[in-house]
C-alpha cells in the first residue's frame, strides 16, 4: 500500500505493537506522529525510521490522561497540516489482575482514563482533522477479554468493552462519510503488556509486534 503524502497519528508508539504499527506506516510512505509518554524511545524510533525511509517522524511526548494536552496536539495537528488521513488508537495498560474489590481506585481510573476516555478524547480533538481528509482511517486497538468476562481481569476488560461501543457507535455516526472506523483485536503478542500478564508464559510461542503490524493494512484499504 502507498502511503506517500499520508498522515497518520499512532498513539503507544513507543514499543510493543504501537511502534510496530508506526514502522509499517511510515515504510508505506506516512509521515508519523508517533504519540507515547517515553520520550527517549521515541527519539529512538525516530532515528530508526529515518535510517531506513530518510525521513523524520514528528515525536509527541505526552501522556493521554492529559486530555487537553490531546486538544492541544489536535489544534497543532491543524495549524500545521489542517487534516489528518490515519488515526490508531493504540495505547494501553493492563493495570492490575485482581478481584475487583481489590483492585485500587486509581488503577481502575488510570486503565479507564487510558484504554476508554483518552479514545473518546482523540476522537473529539480528531474528528475535525479526520473529515478533512479523502477517506480517512481510524483504527483503535481492542482486545478479546471485552468479550470474556475472565475472573480478575475486569478493569481492562471493563475498559476494553466500553471502547468497542465507542467506537462502533462512532463507525455508525460516520457511515454516510467516505470516512472508516475499525477495531483491530491483536491477538497473543509479545509485548511488555503480554509479559505483565502472563509472567509465566514461553514467550518464544508468540508472534512478535512486526508480525501482527501489517494486519493494520487490512483496515486502511
Ligand atoms: O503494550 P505495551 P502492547 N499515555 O505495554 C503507551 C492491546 N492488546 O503493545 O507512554 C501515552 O508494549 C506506552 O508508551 P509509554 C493493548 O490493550 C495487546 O501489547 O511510553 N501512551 C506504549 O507505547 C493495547 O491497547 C495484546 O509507556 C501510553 C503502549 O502504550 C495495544 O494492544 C493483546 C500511556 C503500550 O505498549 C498495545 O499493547 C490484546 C499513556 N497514559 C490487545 N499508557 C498483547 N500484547 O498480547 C500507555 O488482545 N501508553
Amino acid at each position: 500500500m502507498d502511503l506517500t503524502g499520508k498522515l497518520a497519528l499512532v498513539t503507544g508508539a513507543s514499543r510493543g505493537i504501537g511502534r510496530a504499527i508506526a514502522v509499517e506506516l511510515a515504510k508505506a510512505g506516512a509521515h508519523i506522529i508517533a504519540v507515547a509518554r517515553t520520550q527517549g524511545s521515541l527519539e529512538q524510533l525516530d532515528d530508526e525510521l529515518q535510517a531506513l525511509t530518510g525521513r523524520p517522524i514528528t515525536g509527541v511526548p505526552l501522556d493521554l490522561k492529559d486530555y487537553d494536552g490531546i486538544d492541544r496536539l489536535g489544534l497543532a495537528i491543524y495549524e500545521r497540516w489542517g487534516t489528518l488521513d490515519i488515526l490508531v488508537g493504540n495505547a494501553g495498560i493492563l493495570g492490575t489482575l485482581s478481584p475487583l474489590q481489590h483492585i485500587k481506585p486509581k488503577t481502575w481510573d488510570d486503565v479507564i482514563a487510558t484504554n476508554l476516555t483518552a479514545n473518546f478524547r482523540l476522537i473529539r480533538a480528531m474528528d475535525p482533522l479526520l473529515r478533512q481528509a479523502e477517506a480517512a482511517r481510524a483504527v483503535f486497538v481492542t482486545s478479546s477479554a471485552a468479550v470474556r468476562h475472565t475472573p480478575y481481569w475486569g478493569a481492562y476488560a471493563t475498559s476494553k468493552a466500553g471502547l468497542e461501543i465507542l467506537v462502533n457507535t462512532y463507525a455508525n455516526e460516520v457511515a454516510d462519510t467516505p470516512m472508516r472506523v475499525c477495531l483491530l483485536n491483536p491477538g497473543a503478542v509479545r509485548t511488555h503488556m503480554r509479559g505483565q500478564a502472563m509472567p509465566g508464559e514461553d514467550k518464544d510461542t508468540l508472534p512478535l509486534p512486526a508480525d501482527v503490524a501489517p494486519r493494520i493494512f487490512e483496515f486502511l484499504a
